[in-house]
């Protein structure tokens, strides 16, 4: 298996991080978006978005990161990270069309400074604080969920929100950071010339 990646963004630090903190035996190579590599004709072969993370497995060619977290957990179910009941299947499922459909959104217009606005995220925000009173992780035991979510909120701007009515939430963020994947993905800045 190979992951094609870009270490920066929430989208492919959640699948590097599910690979790297499980050791899972995939190859993940950095594109080269100086090199337009994702507007090539051998990369937009395997995604026809030209965006990244993509996946391939054999001939199989996935795209969109969620469908790449849930393929990933279904061939290495010892991850135990995807529920296979239908209630919990259909719960993992919300919560990635949510963080697809509502807090990137929300968090890429603040990112991009469209809006300096946190009215959009600050009822996420609560809406995650309930989840997760008495919950270690989004669904109880870790799941693709966090991975899936985490990312945007521990970027340079996710990090900036007001938690100070969420403590639910800053325990949880605390906690996902440690995670292996999570450590291992950290972008370390080079440090300042001399
Ligand atoms: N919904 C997609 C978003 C993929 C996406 O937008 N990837 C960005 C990086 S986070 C990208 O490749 N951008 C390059 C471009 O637009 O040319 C996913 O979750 O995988």
């Amino acid at each position: 298996m190979r992951l094609y990646s870009f270490p920066v963004t929430p989208n492919n630090r959640k699948v590097e991080a599910f690979i790297r903190h499980f050791d899972l035996p995939v190859e993940i190579h950095h594109v080269s978006f100086k090199d337009r590599e994702t507007q090539s004709p051998g990369f937009l072969a395997i995604n026809p978005m030209g965006r990244v993370p993509a996946l391939t497995d054999g001939d199989f060619r996935l795209w969109e990161s969620n469908a790449i977290l849930t393929y990933l957990a279904s061939v290495f179910p010892a991850t135990r990270t995807l529920p296979t009941d239908a209630r919990g299947r259909a719960d993992v499922d919300r919560w990635l069309h949510w963080q697809s459909c509502h807090l990137m959104t929300a968090v890429a217009a603040l990112q991009a400074g469209t809006t300096e606005d946190v009215g959009t995220v600050t009822p996420m925000l609560r809406i995650l604080e309930g989840q997760l009173a008495g919950r270690e992780y989004l669904l109880g035991d870790l799941s693709v969920a966090d991975f899936a979510i985490c990312p945007y909120l521990i970027t340079k701007i996710g990090r900036k929100l007001d938690y100070s009515s969420c403590p639910n939430v800053t325990a949880w963020l605390d906690r996902m950071e440690k995670l292996k994947g999570f450590v291992a993905t950290q972008v370390r800045m080079p440090p300042p010339a001399a």
